[in-house]
């Protein structure tokens, strides 16, 4: 029996960063989050591209053009859509959440879900905090995926 596991420590990997501007002092401390974990598993600054996006509607399109344009392993996208504060909460939910999945693939690249949904603002603070920071745990996650596909493909 053959078992593959990935691994988080990935050298010399290319990562993309969306991050959205709506709830932006949210979505730039799980920034942190995940900037902390890929630096903590040796990626180094210049294989990091952080791109700054309006809201999370805008966030699988940004992530396509990195795709498109960049050589980047994956990409982490960032978030936070909060129930309270929007009206469409669902549609926007929904819309990231298909976009981000096609983009996966389409592609054949890990894109991480770092978007939270959340009832309310202190319930993403919560989740954005240095501990169980979901900026980290995406990092994580896609880091994890890279690993997959390199074993999987004997690179
Ligand atoms: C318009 C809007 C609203 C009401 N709420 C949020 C939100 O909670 N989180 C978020 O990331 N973006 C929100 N947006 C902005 C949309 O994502 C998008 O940027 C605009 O509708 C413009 O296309």
């Amino acid at each position: 029996m053959e078992t593959i596991e990935g691994k988080t420590s990935v050298s010399g990997a290319k990562i993309g960063i969306v991050v959205s501007r709506w709830n932006s002092s949210i979505t730039e401390k799980m920034l942190n989050g995940a900037l902390k974990v890929l630096k903590g598993n040796g990626i180094s600054d210049d294989d990091i591209l952080v791109v700054r996006c309006p809201g999370s509607f805008e966030i699988p399109l940004t992530a396509q053009h990195i795709l498109e344009e960049k050589d980047v392993d994956g990409v982490i996208t960032l978030g936070v859509v909060i129930r309270g504060g929007t009206p469409h909460f669902e549609y926007v939910c929904d819309a990231v959440t298909r976009g981000v999945l096609k983009l996966n693939l389409k592609y054949q690249k890990p894109v991480a879900f770092g978007v939270l949904t959340t009832d309310d603002v202190k319930q993403a603070m919560v989740r954005s905090g240095e501990k169980g920071n979901k900026g980290g745990e995406a990092a994580l996650a896609l880091l994890e995926m890279i690993d997959i596909k390199r074993k999987l493909s004997n690179k």
